[in-house]
């Protein structure tokens, strides 16, 4: 049956270039959208560039720009650097697109229209670097717990959504729904936010021209630019043809955002109840990854501290910084970078256990099989060790499909690399370089490199959405070039599908091993 998949990313803030940081959550919407492709679902990827606001403003003013010039700038090189890295999605967004400030401002009008916001005057503490007027909790030490800079204290007439007249709703809707925000710890943070006195009022979503012109006029009062969050979160709908899309049902149902814990709150409490005045759902799923840390403190612009990915593309190649990302990150908790643990993970996963297995198999296939994938014999197939192969894979097709969603794609890698070592035990057992120089053993060798080459096709096929280059090589090696174009999850994964006589390919080394840095090496 066909499905429909919707994934996002936050859309970036354009003051700087991308960092490992972004690369991550992109990398895994890529790879989550490549997933259901497979599965011939319907899906929709979209990332994008967040261009309104006092940040880029104040990015702007210290480049002697206009912001306008300066969002091009940066948004064109965040979209730039995911086409190099080979990032699909279907469509790169910004907030400066004629589209989205239609859709804006007629979502603007219409919960203006239906009394979902009224104009107050108001004071509090704002921090230009999260773009909002902070509560207690926000602060430590009297400075913003994650931009480390103490707000500025401001009054101002202003324009509020009631965002506090549906805080009743949204903790019922998180009660009833109780897989809507995952992992679960972030679920418990928002219910805490919206149950208790936390001081979450309602929200100000506009600012007076006189102070910042750079953002969307509100419809209804040409003195004002619309709040930088109300606008950016819209993305989300004028993406997929807000309101009468084609498709916009379809995708809106099948909704999955991915952020970092630093925009729950926006995502989890400013979102859903800006939806409920408009007349929509929440997203299908709000999925909440941590922080990559360096150092033990967050990797970001305003903390300085970046890796950039292509940097790590030119040092490690970027399917290995991908791989890493991925399978080191549990989804939900914080993780720590260092270019050993890098380094580590890429020989152990990919140089011996994944490069080992491929080169091993096509280099014995080349020498016992004149380079072509063997038929098995009849006698070997059913043996119990084959039949551990075919089982190991079939596990690896249903964890992967499994942990991809409940989204802990790091579990369907693991789960993945289980089917690798379960096809290196298999060839130590069935030793086919000595088996081949036995008279009593040799007939096992075909089976024994049909088996390897038929448990590499369902790895690469299972392996695609998240290393797309390494699978359609490690294909092409066993004969199935372009096979990906037309690979369809989970009936391509039946055991059995290779075709006997295909052409293999020894190649050179898939991943290279690299030798552990010298201290005056790692670089950032
Ligand atoms: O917040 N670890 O944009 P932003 C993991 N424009 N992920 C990280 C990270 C880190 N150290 N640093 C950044 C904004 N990220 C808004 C979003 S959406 C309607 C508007 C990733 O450029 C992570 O996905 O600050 C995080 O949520 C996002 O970048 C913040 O990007």
């Amino acid at each position: 049956m066909s499905r429909a998949y919707y994934v996002t990313t936050p859309i970036y803030y354009v003051n700087a270039e991308a960092h490992m940081g972004h690369t991550y959550t992109t990398v895994l919407a890529d790879s989550l959208a490549r997933y259901h492709r497979l599965r011939g679902d319907r899906t929709f990827f979209l990332t994008g560039s967040d261009e309104h606001g006092e940040k880029i403003l104040e990015v702007a003013r210290e480049r002697g720009e206009d912001p306008a010039v300066t969002s091009e700038y940066f948004s064109i090189r965040f979209r730039e650097t995911w086409k190099e890295l080979g990032i699909g999605f279907d469509r790169f967004i910004r907030t400066t697109d004629a589209d989205h400030v239609a859709v804006v401002q007629s979502i603007l009008q219409k919960v203006w229209d239906d009394g979902h916001i009224e104009f107050r005057e108001y004071e509090g503490d704002y921090c230009v670097g999260c773009e909002r007027f902070l509560t207690e909790r926000d602060l430590v030490d009297g400075l913003c717990r994650d931009h480390e800079r103490a707000p500025e204290r401001r009054s101002e007439g202003n324009y509020f959504f009631k965002m506090s007249e549906h805080f009743d709703w949204l903790a019922g809707y998180i009660e009833d729904h109780p897989d809507f925000i995952r992992p679960e710890r972030y679920r418990n943070e928002v219910l805490s936010m919206v149950k208790e006195d936390s001081g979450l009022g309602d929200l100000c979503i506009s600012r007076p021209k006189t102070r910042l012109d750079w953002g969307i006029e509100l419809p209804f009062d040409d003195g004002y630019v619309c709040y930088v969050w109300f606008d950016a979160l819209i993305n989300y709908l004028t993406a997929i043809g807000y309101p009468d899309g084609e498709d916009f049902e379809l995708l809106w149902g099948a909704s999955e955002h991915l952020i970092a814990k630093d925009i729950l709150k926006p995502h989890a409490v400013f979102w859903p109840t800006m939806l409920r005045a408009i007349g929509l759902e929440p997203a299908r799923h709000l999925n909440v990854h941590g922080y990559w840390n360096l150092d033990d403190r967050k990797v970001s612009k305003s903390l300085g501290n970046m890796i950039s990915p292509l940097i790590m593309r030119d040092k490690y190649g970027f399917e290995a910084f991908r791989y890493f990302l991925l399978r080191s990150m549990s989804f939900g908790i914080d993780a720590n970078f260092s270019e050993d643990a890098l380094i580590t993970r890429i020989n152990a996963d990919l140089a011996n256990n994944l490069g080992n297995l491929v080169s091993r198999t096509l280099n014995m296939t080349g020498r016992f099989a004149d380079g072509r994938v063997p038929a098995p014999d009849a006698t070997g197939g059913d043996d119990a060790l084959e039949q551990a192969v075919q089982d190991a894979c079939a596990e690896a097709v249903a964890s992967v499909d499994q942990y991809v969603e409940s989204m802990e794609v790091h579990r369907a890698l693991e789960a993945l690399f289980r089917a690798v070592d379960a096809t290196n035990q298999y060839l130590e057992k069935r030793e086919p370089w000595k088996a081949a120089k036995d008279p009593a053993r040799a007939a096992s060798v075909p089976t024994t490199l049909y088996t390897c080459c038929e448990a590499l096709r369902i790895i690469a096929l299972l392996l695609s959405p998240f290393l797309p280059e390494t699978a359609a090589e490690i294909l092409a090696r066993v004969g199935l070039a372009g096979a990906l174009d037309s690979a369809r999850l989970p009936e391509d994964a039946v055991w059995g599908r290779i075709p006997v006589g295909g052409e293999t390919t020894k190649g050179k080394p898939l991943f290279p091993r690299i030798d552990p840095l010298e201290p005056s090496q790692q670089s950032q």
